[in-house]
């Protein structure tokens, strides 16, 4: 498998040197990741970038993964210190317990600042993940009607604009976009299952054969409760076949359409409708 990997490089630099631009200007670093993929959603230098600069870790789209999952990821990242927030971005679950801890996490310096006459200073976060965790979703949820630009700000560079939300949190306008890992194949499979990369990694066919036979290892349940189909002792082939004669995917002749039931797969995955699936765990 190989995956596009040749924008990546070329901007890497110039994306990494912008976004520590931003950094400089904020408090705390918000930091969205794929709870369905932790793991392969989450940026390989972001320590490297953010250092020792607050951070908390969102758990964006927790609605679509795994519940028991999304509580061993919290734990572990708890091990490490990290505070990880489960959120539902599209529905704002979670965002007071965000708001929450991001207080926490800027008490000190907050502190800090009132006692040498900086009263009221909002909290200046800035979110990174890479494209598609939610970002932009996340901003708009937090803004809410407020979501008008509250223009520049003294002392700061004018190109750069806060965003109002609930609570003292103040938002940077542009999030800043981290490219995803490409070194690993799990982790191309898990970021082209889940549609955060859209660069043609496995024609759709392939791609949704190797997500049946992924999730048939913990999930087949879910395959059975979906599609009514029986799973034990199938191919992950024979679970696709199953799957487009009980959903009607059959072109004419009563051959197999394995386009489109490659399609029907991945895209009911990705809404969530077969059920709630993370497709790894902290100590994998
Ligand atoms: N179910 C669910 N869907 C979400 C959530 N957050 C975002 N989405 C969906 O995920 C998709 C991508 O969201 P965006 O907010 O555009 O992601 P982004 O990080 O801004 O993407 P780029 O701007 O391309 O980097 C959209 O279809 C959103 O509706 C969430 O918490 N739950
Ligand atoms: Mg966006």
């Amino acid at each position: 498998m190989s995956m596009n990997i040749n924008w990546y490089p070329g901007h890497m630099k110039k994306t990494r040197e912008s976004i520590e631009k931003s950094l400089s200007m904020v408090d705390l670093v918000l930091e969205l990741i794929d709870a369905r993929i932790p793991y392969s959603s989450q940026n390989p230098v972001i320590d490297a970038i953010v250092k020792n600069k607050p951070r908390i870790i969102i758990l964006n789209k927790a609605d679509l993964a795994d519940g028991r999952s999304n509580k061993l990821w919290q734990d572990y990242f708890a091990s490490k210190n990290i505070r990880a927030i489960l959120v539902n971005s599209l529905t704002g679950k979670g965002i007071d317990e965000l708001i929450k801890a991001a207080e926490e996490a800027t008490a000190d310096k907050m502190k800090a600042l009132e006692a040498r006459g900086v009263k009221n200073r909002p909290i200046r976060a800035m979110i990174l993940g890479i494209p598609n965790v939610g970002k932009s979703t996340l901003i708009n949820n937090l803004a809410g009607r407020k979501g008008a630009k509250t223009g520049n700000k003294p002392g700061i560079t004018k190109s750069n604009q806060w965003i109002k939300t609930r609570g003292k949190l103040e938002l940077l306008d542009t999030p800043g976009i981290l490219w995803p890992k490409f070194e690993e194949e799990q982790v191309g499979l898990n970021l082209a299952f889940t549609g955060a990369i859209k660069d043609e990694i496995l024609d759709i066919e392939t791609l949704a054969l190797r997500f049946i036979e992924y999730i048939v290892k913990d999930y087949s349940y879910l395959l059975t409760k979906r599609y009514k189909i029986e799973t034990e002792g199938l191919s992950p082939l024979e679970i696709m076949e199953e799957i487009a004669r009980k959903r009607g995917c059959i072109i004419r002749g009563g051959e197999i359409d394995y386009t489109k039931v490659a399609n029907l797969i991945l895209d009911e995955f990705r809404k969530g409708v077969i059920g709630n699936i993370t497709l790894e765990l902290p100590a994998e």
